[in-house]
């Protein structure tokens, strides 16, 4: 694994409803393959990828008695471009069209409402974004045991593939 430094990313899964697939856990797992291929089509190139475990998380806001949520976060280091806004928001459509693919559907949803697949670009190295359709580094990570308890678990290493 090559070190985490300023061409690392990370996107952070999540689901807690049933796609097409079947249920969160299933459905993060059919979308690992996926996502990769989707990550190696967008940069150009062979990419290391290292993977967290599935977490079963409680749901964090959103409406009460939401179902539990399954989470994970994927690591991607050794990417040759610089990271960039262009680049980023073509990285955006494209996990916005695999969260379409497992049967999101963002016109009927409610904010932090439950969601057949949730997939966030996390940061990519030390790029800093505002636009309209993204923020970066995601201003809610700090925040988030869902998300960090993945994320260090990545990085660490301990449950690479
Ligand atoms: N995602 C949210 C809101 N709340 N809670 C958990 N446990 N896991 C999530 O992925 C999650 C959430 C908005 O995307
Ligand atoms: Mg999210
Ligand atoms: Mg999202």
């Amino acid at each position: 694994m090559p070190p985490i430094d300023d061409t690392s990313l990370a996107v952070a899964l999540g689901a807690n409803r049933p796609s097409a697939v079947g249920s969160p856990r299933t459905t993060l797992l059919a979308v690992q393959s996926r996502l990769e291929a989707l990550l190696k089509a967008w940069s150009d190139q062979e990419l290391v990828c290292r993977w967290s475990s599935l977490y079963d998380t409680v749901p964090v806001g959103g409406p009460p008695d939401q179902p539990a949520y399954c989470n994970a976060v994927l690591l991607v280091a050794g990417l040759k471009a610089p990271p960039s806004e262009a680049a980023a928001l073509q990285l955006l459509d494209a996990l916005q069209g695999l969260e379409q693919q497992f049967g999101r559907d963002r016109s009927r949803e409610q904010r932090w409402g439950p969601r057949s697949l949730d997939l966030d670009l996390l940061f990519w190295g030390e790029l800093r974004l505002e636009h309209p359709r993204l923020l970066l580094p995601h201003p809610r990570l700090h925040l988030r045991t869902f998300v960090l308890a993945p994320l260090l678990e990545a990085m660490h290493g301990s449950a690479s593939r």
